[in-house]
């Protein structure tokens, strides 16, 4: 499918300003590979490493053809067309799916594995740590439909109860352009005084947090630097740590194209891990509680809507103004 007309920029419906001393783009790390101090300086100098093409491309159409054909079980792709353009379908099936299964699925699929438990990127994590590292046992496979976005934040207050030593690493799983809602993240915003003194010493579930805030110029008057983000490329890979302050630009394809993309995190495996995301059963943000993000639809505000309540069957409890045929809100 052809989309070329590209639209304005917004970030949870906030206009992005992209005046070269507002936005930029990530500057690739590809020629720090082979030195792991190299790396670990431009880290700590930067609070993002960005590498083009680090996994072949075709291993990441792989996973890219395994999620999509799961999600067109429920209807949220439309295989009417090719299954790796991820037109959003009519998502008929989601509000009766086991929607339990399905994440699991989607999140132990051989394929999707081999993306966040590969050697590409586990080679940068364990130049990061310096010695042997592990993936946090929850990975967030995330399908992000048109009109959808992500609210700014840091992930150290959702990932720090054993270390705050930890990696996450967001993979375009496919090309995705900013207008398909690409990961967008403030310039040296690790380095931040008032996040450190403040944001960052939260627990989010503990506390209740929310999002920092949703609108891109907001967060760049309080902390200052550039928004960064590119137009992502099948097997490129970002890698930030937990105080990087990120969110996500709106997905405005206009061919409906879902923007699909997974992040996980890593850290040494000698420390003491999360139970929220580590451990036979990890507790996620408790409660009978399932990732399936999506905004506005079906149940729970909770969590930013990434959350959803299920019964013992894994399906969603729905809210009561959801036309159950059809997992779309009433008129
Ligand atoms: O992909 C997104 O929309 C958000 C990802 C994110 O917040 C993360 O990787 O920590």
């Amino acid at each position: 499918m052809n989309d070329s007309a590209e639209p304005p920029l917004t970030a949870n419906g906030y206009p992005v300003d992209t005046a070269p001393d507002r936005f930029g783009e990530f500057s690739p790390a590809n020629d720090l590979l082979a030195d792991p101090e190299a790396l670990r300086e431009r880290m700590a100098a930067d609070g993002h490493l960005f590498f083009r093409r680090l996994i072949d491309p075709e291993i990441v159409t792989d996973a890219r053809i395994e999620v999509l054909t799961k999600y067109a079980i429920l209807g949220e792709v439309d295989d009417r067309f090719p299954i790796t353009d991820a037109i959003a379908g009519d998502r008929h099936a989601v509000a009766t799916a086991n929607v339990r299964a399905f994440s699991e699925s989607v999140r132990n699929g051989r394929c999707y594995r081999r993306i966040t438990d590969g050697p590409e990127i586990l080679g940068v994590q364990a130049a990061l740590l310096e010695g042997d590292v592990r993936i946090f046992d929850m990975r967030w496979p995330r399908f992000v439909r048109p009109g959808e976005g992500c609210g700014f934040h840091c992930d150290g207050p959702y990932m720090n109860r054993g270390t705050s030593r930890i990696f996450s690493a967001w993979v375009p799983l496919g090309d995705v352009r900013r207008s398909d809602g690409a990961l967008m993240l403030l310039e040296r915003s690790h380095a931040s005084e008032r996040l450190h003194a403040g944001y960052l010493r939260a627990d989010a579930d503990r506390d209740g947090l929310q999002w920092l805030d949703d609108d891109p110029s907001v967060v760049q008057a309080e902390y200052g630097g550039r928004w960064l983000t590119t137009d992502f490329e099948a097997g490129d890979v970002l890698v930030f740590g937990m105080h990087t302050l990120h969110g996500a630009l709106d997905n405005h394809s206009a061919v409906g194209r879902c923007r699909l993309s997974s992040d996980s995190r890593y850290q040494r495996a000698d420390e003491p891990a999360d139970p929220r995301w580590n451990g036979a059963d990890f507790e996620g943000h408790g409660g009978r509680r399932v990732f399936y993000p999506g905004l506005g639809r079906w149940n729970n505000e909770d969590f930013q809507d990434e959350w959803k309540d299920i019964d013992e069957h894994g399906r969603m409890i729905l809210r009561t103004d959801v036309d159950t045929d059809h997992g779309e809100e009433q008129p």
